[in-house]
């Protein structure tokens, strides 16, 4: 059997059915397999950065493992920035790049890139196969190391020689065999003992849990901890969708841009349960003034997390499923008292909130806001990065676990629409709405063609504020206002210092959104005034194809509340200022 149809009958013995990826000249040969392998999907991007994105939507909204296949050189290295942003958020991927003949390694060849060099710091782990033995027994090893213990990407560098070379006696193997690796799935029970026993004595106890609850499958267990302790607990961006929006224990995200009650909460409380997180400065602020009265557990599967940012009192290695299992099976039930009170209080003193009067400019937390009276409860959510992020993760009504995809720690720009057409193809029954930003949508635009002709039914939301909004935001609030380089309207005739809005700012937004999307042959709709907004979602949204719903919203709006860069999260601006 040939390498390259080894490749294959790989991804099939793995149940993979589907593939993202662009060819190029040395991964002909597994091309020329997939000819004729209607088993797999392969669903060809317009670049390879929307491959690797959707390859990781797709896995954030099933579960599975994505696989993304590119050729060498550009297409590897047009890899990248994906690669880094699944290993970020633990996503499970594994990522197939062609390499030049093994005999030309080292020598400039045409479209030679050191793989395995570029990805060391980015990935979970990587290949550069040399020998076609070891070809089978390698992506089993991947599939295995991206999918178990912490997930994260696995990059495997196939020489086309590789690929093209022969093996007598071919066979999947059925075990792994990695004796320096081997995920710890349970917890230490000693100490799952001690963490009951803890929350028995504490007052203020908080549950800080983050996208690891999602990636291990433990939000029916978590609901069942909070069923018996009722303990209060706010949940990271990666982990929203864990905790239904509404449950009574849900403080909201804590953080940068958390909510006011989350941020009290993690400086008040004096038993922290963290829970699949790994203690992000976006979240923390200066380690020295975080959670300064609280004992620390902190419970991850993956042990180099433990302690990396924050000491911790109470260290428990394993699966959140598993571990959380244990500890609602020790734990005694407990009842809400006065710390209930006082978080429930907060909750409702300082709610996250926004004006939209009837007349004049739309509010971009209007538009997502409303678009909890007309999406379907079941539909996926994609975010961009900025503030049209933060909004939604302030303002949607979050459901389900893996019903929220977004880019955390690496905030990629660009991976919104990618991810969503990765949704798209993994949920065919759902609804899947992106919500992206002006410039943010522009970096992968490209990707309105591979949705339009493969029919898959995105819905696009454009929170239109011609500025890279996230960014305007930190020059107005810190920088003195001085708009460098953040305008997209911004053209020759603009003077040379901006401070906002003037007689000199061009009126035509470029490129007009809705003739763009007109041009891939997907629906373009814009509403620019307060009472055009929902009938343009609800209009967007029961449209059977792929629509792009524009919407022009007032430029200078701010994301609140904020704790700023360096400063502790008691140090809270609300804009009411
Ligand atoms: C690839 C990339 N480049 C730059 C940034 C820095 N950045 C973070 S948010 C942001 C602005 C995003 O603007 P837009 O997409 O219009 O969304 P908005 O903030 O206006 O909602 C920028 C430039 C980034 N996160 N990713």
């Amino acid at each position: 059997m040939k390498g390259a149809e080894i490749v294959i009958d790989a991804l099939k013995k793995e149940g993979v059915n589907t593939v993202f990826g662009y060819p190029g000249g040395v991964m002909i040969p597994i091309f020329d397999v997939l000819y004729s392998t209607p088993e797999i999907r392969f669903l060809l991007t317009r670049h390879e950065q929307g491959a690797v994105h959707a390859a990781d939507g797709y896995a954030r909204s099933t579960g599975k493992v994505g696989v993304c296949m590119v050729t060498s050189g550009p297409g590897a290295t047009n890899t990248i920035t994906g690669i880094a942003t699944a290993k970020m958020d633990s996503i499970p991927l594994v990522i197939l790049s062609g390499q030049v003949h093994t005999n030309s390694i080292g020598t400039d060849a045409f479209q030679e890139t050191d793989m395995v060099g570029l990805t060391r710091s980015i990935c979970k782990h990587n290949y550069l196969i040399k020998d076609v033995n070891d070809l089978a027994k390698t992506i089993k090893e991947a599939f295995y190391i991206a999918r178990s213990g912490r997930p994260g990407p696995v990059s495997i560098d196939l020489p086309v020689n590789v690929l093209n070379s022969k093996v007598k006696n071919y066979v999947y193997p059925e075990n792994i065999h990695l004796p320096g690796y081997k995920p710890v799935i349970q917890g230490n029970p000693m100490q799952i003992e001690k963490l009951a026993r803890a929350i028995e004595r504490a007052k203020k106890p908080l549950l800080y849990t983050g996208g690891g609850i999602i990636s291990s499958g433990a939000t029916e267990v978590l609901h069942g901890l909070l069923d018996k302790t009722q303990i209060p607990i706010v949940v990271t961006l990666m982990g929203l969708g864990s905790i239904p929006y509404d449950h009574p224990c849900f403080l909201g995200m804590p953080g940068m841009h958390g909510t006011i009650a989350a941020n009290k909460a993690l400086t008040e409380c004096d038993l922290l349960i963290a829970v699949g997180v790994r203690f992000d400065d976006r979240v923390t602020g200066p380690l020295h003034t975080f959670a300064q009265q609280a004992t620390i557990a902190h419970i991850d599967i993956d042990a180099a997390e433990i302690g990396k940012n924050v000491k911790t009192h109470l260290p428990i290695v394993g699966d959140a499923a598993h571990v959380l299992t244990e500890l609602t099976e020790r734990v005694k039930p407990r009842l809400k008292d006065a710390w209930n009170d006082r978080t429930e209080y907060w909750k409702e003193k300082f709610p996250t909130r926004y004006e939209q009067k009837d007349q004049g400019t739309v509010i971009p937390q209007y538009v997502i806001d409303a678009l909890n009276q007309v999406i379907d409860p079941e539909a996926i959510v994609v975010t961009d990065v900025g503030q049209h992020q933060m909004w939604t993760a302030l303002y949607h009504h979050f459901r389900k676990p893996r019903h929220f995809l977004s880019s955390g720690g690496l905030g990629t720009m660009g991976f919104g629409l990618p991810a969503a057409m990765g949704a798209a193809l993994g949920n065919p029954d759902k609804q899947v709405v992106c919500i992206t930003g002006d410039g943010g949508l522009q970096m992968n635009i490209q990707e309105l063609a591979t949705c339009a002709i493969n029919r898959f039914p995105v819905k696009i939301i454009v929170i239109n504020n011609a500025y890279l909004g996230m960014v305007r935001q930190w020059q107005d609030l810190f920088w003195n206002k001085k708009y460098s380089q953040v305008c997209l309207k911004r053209g020759p005739d603009c003077p040379q210092e901006c401070r906002g809005l003037d007689e000199h700012c061009p009126p035509d937004y470029i490129p007009d959104f809705v003739k763009v999307a007109e041009a891939n042959s997907v629906k373009g709709l814009r509403a620019a005034k307060p009472g055009e907004v929902l009938p343009t979602l609800k209009k967007g949204l029961q449209h059977t194809g792929p629509v792009l719903m524009e919407f022009l919203v007032s430029r200078e709006e701010n994301v609140y509340p904020m704790v700023s860069a360096g400063k502790p999260l008691t140090d809270i601006l609300t804009g009411e200022e």
